[in-house]
């Protein structure tokens, strides 16, 4: 595998697989795709070597465009989509052009040149979980965690647009034999996260001395994963994985908001309770959780940044250290939000 496209490569979790991959696979060429809307930089990639990855800018939902790039490629692996759940609340048209017919272009294109092709997509397909405390088997029972078996059961029109997404891709392998696999993650966290996202919003706000703002009651659990083993696991899925099948990608990460914020404002030297209760997200969903018995048995994927604590802290140095980076999108992000009364 010489030559990959990387699609939403200039975003947090694409520009990070295109970090690893040039760290790891020296004999691999990676071409990015990316629009960038707000959510992409290009500075993401800066530093990386020129004679090993190329970024283009573009649509995905161009066809010439992605015809002419898929024809040389020996692999896409698919990150662009448009990302985040509040955003597609206040306006799901972008989720449905990007997210499904964007998805649509990619797959035709491998279709006619039976290029590899890896679908990255996340655990909110699934729908959402009961809260631990309310299980009988504590969390970690039979159908208490999300499987690759568990039906689909999106809640917001950008889960929906995913799940939507996904399944073209399950009838693009089973109907023109597309040589494909899907990978469904947990939430990620790291360096590069648009400061929309919880964690980085939570981070930027206490150093602008803005008060952190917390959905509801926060009892809302996410499976967290640092976005460097999401990329080896996507690496992993890519090269070993079985065509056609669906591979859940997390870490055993669980922790409700409320414990994650606090973590931050210990982490930050601040009063524990130093944060405010604000509106909470319409249909949110409740609570995350992967089983990735699949992965770790199959391909022999395991984790190595499962200290969740040490990944924060590493994580707050990153956006202490690189204001420049977030800082003339943080008046915009945060007014946009206080419509919203969150
Ligand atoms: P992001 O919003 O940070 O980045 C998305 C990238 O896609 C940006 O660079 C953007 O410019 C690009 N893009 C958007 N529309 C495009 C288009 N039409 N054509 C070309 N490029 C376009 O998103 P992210 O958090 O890095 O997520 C990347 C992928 O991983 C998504 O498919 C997402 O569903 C999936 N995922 C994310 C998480 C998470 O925790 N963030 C977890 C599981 C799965
Ligand atoms: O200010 C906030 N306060 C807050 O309490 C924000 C922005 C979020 N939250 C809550 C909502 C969620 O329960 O924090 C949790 C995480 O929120 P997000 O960062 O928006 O992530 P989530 O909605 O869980 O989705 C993320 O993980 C799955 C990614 O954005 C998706 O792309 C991925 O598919």
């Amino acid at each position: 595998m010489k030559n990959i496209i990387v699609t939403g490569g200039a975003g947090f979790i694409g520009s990070n697989f295109v970090h690893y991959v040039v760290d790891n696979h020296p004999e691999v060429h990676i071409t990015v795709l990316d629009k960038l809307t707000y959510a992409g930089n290009k500075e993401n990639l800066a530093g990386l070597p020129s004679d090993r990855v190329e970024l283009i800018v573009g649509d995905i939902v161009d066809a010439e465009l992605v015809d002419r790039l898929v024809k040389d490629a020996d692999a896409v692996v698919h990150y662009a989509a448009e990302s985040h759940n509040d955003n597609s609340l206040n306006d799901p048209l972008p989720f449905v052009e990007t997210n499904i017919m964007g998805t649509y272009m990619l797959l035709e294109a491998c279709r006619k040149y039976d290029v590899r092709y890896h679908h990255v997509s996340t655990d909110e397909v699934y729908g959402d979980l009961p809260l631990r405390e309310d299980l009988p088997g504590n969390g970690d029972g039979p159908g208490e965690k999300f499987t690759a078996e568990t039906s689909y059961n999106p809640s917001s029109p950008y889960s929906s647009t995913k799940a939507g997404s996904d399944l073209l891709v399950k009838a693009w392998v089973r109907s023109f034999g597309l040589k494909a696999t899907i990978s469904n993650c947990s939430n990620n966290y790291g360096p590069y996260q648009h400061i929309e996202k919880f964690i980085p919003r939570q981070i930027t706000n206490i150093l602008s001395g803005i008060q952190p703002k917390l959905y509801g009651e926060g009892k809302n659990v996410r499976d967290w994963i640092h976005t460097n083993d999401h990329s080896s696991a996507v690496w992993e899925i890519l090269t070993k994985g079985r065509i056609g099948e669906t591979y859940l990608i997390g870490a055993d990460g669980e922790e409700n908001n409320k414990q994650v914020l606090e973590m931050i404002l210990e982490l930050m030297n601040q009063p524990k309770d130093a944060y405010e209760h604000v509106t909470d997200r319409v249909g949110h969903d409740l609570r995350y959780a992967i089983d990735s018995r699949k992965l770790h048995e199959e391909l022999g994927w395991t984790p190595q940044y499962t200290n969740f604590h040490d990944g924060l802290a590493d994580t707050i140095k990153w956006y202490t250290d690189n204001k420049d980076w977030w800082l003339p999108e943080k008046e915009a992000v945060e007014a946009s939000y206080s419509k919203n009364g969150q």
